[in-house]
């Protein structure tokens, strides 16, 4: 199977296991219910579930496992940019191309959609395709990933910096935690939905998802300044507008590039003890720094 084979079906599962794991949408409250899936369905890239598969390979998980971590994945990062998007935070408009939830309906439904996804990923995690042992560790991986060690502190940080210079060492913490956290639990909770590897094996997986997390900010800063908002299917631009600290603005675009493509390589390293299994985790982090959106 190609890779774009490989993603085209990974892609339609993931449609399909969102679906199964939100709640129908005439389920009472009907208009929360429609809200949620508004903002879930039909759009993003789906790169926490594409690394939470490809890990699942490695450690040969079932598919069925992986349906369910990755329907919550992508529910704590919707969770997050629909809270992120509302007026108290980043204040935006345009996400996934659309309006954004608050914008298409209001503030208190946003604020809720949010709220409500964060409960339904972790109830997606307690399927019976998982053992109580893997719906355990899975738990706990998306909890430390999501909360105020991981991407909600992240969040708090980020939103403090406003108008400060940070040095690289503190940008650099600061997106570990806000969307280097959860890109890591993705990668984990893959490999933890099959046989758990080794000790060795998980801190490989770490390097990796490091390396592949801070790639992904650092192409993220970039295509905020190059690329224009209907690509992006976000308002462009914005980071420097609303005087954020980015990659770009702290080292120039050249060099964001070059770190872009050091830490691609810094991936594909830490990738080798697994030989051929890792190979989708591979394709993935070439996608992750050749993206366009
Ligand atoms: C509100 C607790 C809380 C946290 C928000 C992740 C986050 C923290 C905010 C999103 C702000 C942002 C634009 C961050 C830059 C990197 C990022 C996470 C981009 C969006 O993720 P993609 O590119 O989006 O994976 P799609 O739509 O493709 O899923």
């Amino acid at each position: 199977m190609t890779f774009e084979q490989w993603m085209r079906s990974v892609l339609e599962r993931v449609e399909i296991a969102l679906d199964n794991y939100l709640p129908a949408p005439d389920t009472a409250p009907a208009q929360l219910h429609e809200a949620m899936r508004y903002a879930m369905l039909g759009g993003g890239k789906r790169v926490r579930p594409l690394l939470c598969h490809a890990a699942g390979e490695l450690s040969g998980a079932r598919t069925e496992g992986l349906d369910a971590a990755c329907a919550a994945l992508e529910m704590i990062h919707v969770y997050s940019l629909v809270h992120d998007d509302m007026p108290c935070m980043d204040d935006d408009a345009l996400r996934r191309g659309k309006p954004t939830v608050h914008v298409q309906y209001d503030e208190p439904t946003a604020l809720l959609v949010g709220d409500a996804l964060q409960s339904q990923a972790f109830i997606a995690l307690t399927a019976e395709v998982l053992t109580p042992v893997q719906q355990a560790a899975l738990v706990r991986e998306l909890a430390l990933a999501s909360g105020s060690v991981g991407m909600a502190g992240g969040q708090a940080i980020d939103l403090a910096s406003v108008g400060h210079k940070l040095t690289r060492e503190q940008l650099e913490t600061m997106h570990r935690m806000k969307t280097g956290a959860l890109l890591r639990a993705a990668v984990r909770m893959g490999a933890l939905a099959g046989a758990a590897p080794d000790a060795a094996q998980m801190q490989a997986l770490d390097v990796y998802a490091a390396a592949v997390g801070l790639a992904f900010q650092v192409v993220d800063d970039i295509l905020d300044v190059t690329t224009d908002s209907a690509t992006l299917g976000k308002t462009a631009g914005k980071d420097a507008k609303d005087g954020k600290p980015t990659y770009v603005s702290l080292m120039g675009l050249d060099a964001s590039r070059a770190l872009a493509e050091q830490l691609r390589a810094e991936a594909h390293a830490a990738l080798l003890p697994f030989g051929e299994r890792a190979r989708r985790l591979a394709e993935l982090a070439d996608l992750v720094v050749n993206r366009v959106s």
